[in-house]
């Protein structure tokens, strides 16, 4: 009884001296824990500090560069400007006031009809999917490089900060260019969604194809702002465009695909059973005569 009653003392001993020995472990991980903590926030109010001072130093540039006009003078407004002709180069960067004081990339086509143009949509290999949803053809997708449409905010700020021509170039399989000029091209807000408000006068050889979507909403696989009464023309067509009920033109469909209406037609041109090879939409200044 007496060596079962030691036992016992030494194995609670032992017990206690693990327990102690546990007890001192945490209450050194937790010391530790508590010291990072301390210094955690150390870092995060040093970090705090240095965002207020970046703050105040953006707010200064903001206010010099709007003062100065420095972003409009260093990059200008669009393709057209000599500033931007004299790159020699497709890929430039702008800056459209009437968008945003911020400055960003454009393709820009210097060569066809007199150059200056500021391309918005460009369709060439199928390499980039069209199929997308009203906030990617508000702001914008694609490589500029290949494919990509310039997006709907920016194409409403260009067009009514000032007159703009739009011209379309086209090219079949064979190699047929035609092309279709508008002198008054306008697109409206997103309010008003982004309608195509303007063409102007045109002319060309490939046919007004755009004629029947003149005043109509753009419309998006999950926009319904079309013409026709039971169906999403943008859906119907595997596109996005300013849908009627539903189309005559159709640059933002699928590359390559003939089916009645689902690739890039321009019915004055080749019809609803032809895939156009390329496609290419752009916008100029409309030179004002005094
Ligand atoms: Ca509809």
């Amino acid at each position: 009884m007496l060596s079962f009653n030691l036992f016992s003392i030494l194995v609670i001993n032992i017990l206690a001296c693990i327990y102690a020995e546990k007890v001192c472990e945490i209450s050194t991980i937790c010391g530790n824990a508590a010291s990072i903590r301390s210094q955690m926030i150390a870092v995060r109010v040093e970090q705090e500090r240095h965002g207020e001072l970046l703050d105040d130093l953006t707010q200064k540039l903001d206010s010099c560069l709007s003062k100065t006009g420095v972003e409009t003078k260093l990059y200008g407004k669009s393709c057209a400007e000599p500033s931007v002709l004299t790159q020699n180069s497709e890929i430039n960067v702008i800056v459209v006031p009437e968008y945003s004081k911020h400055p960003f990339v454009v393709a820009c086509d210097q060569l066809s009809h007199g150059g200056g143009w500021t391309l918005i949509l460009r369709r060439t290999d199928g390499s980039e999917d069209f199929f997308r949803d009203w906030n990617d053809y508000k702001n914008g997708f694609g490589k500029l490089e290949n494919e990509f449409f310039l997006g709907l905010d920016k194409l409403h700020a260009m067009t009514t900060a000032e007159q703009q021509e739009l011209l379309v170039l086209l090219e079949d399989n064979e190699g047929d260019r035609r092309y279709q000029k508008y002198d008054n091209f306008r697109i409206g807000s997103e309010e008003n969604g982004f309608a195509l408000e303007s063409l102007g006068n045109n002319s060309g050889n490939a046919g007004d194809a755009l004629a029947t979507h003149l005043g109509q909403k753009f419309t998006t696989k999950d926009r319904d702002n079309d013409k026709h009464a039971t169906v999403n023309c943008a859906i119907n067509y595997s596109s996005a465009w300013w849908y009627n009920a539903c189309h005559h033109s159709n640059l933002a469909g699928k590359y390559g695909d003939n089916a009645h209406g689902k690739g890039i037609n321009w019915y004055q041109f080749k019809g609803h059973t032809y895939s156009l090879k390329r496609a290419q939409m752009m916008i100029r200044p409309k030179k004002q005569c005094h």
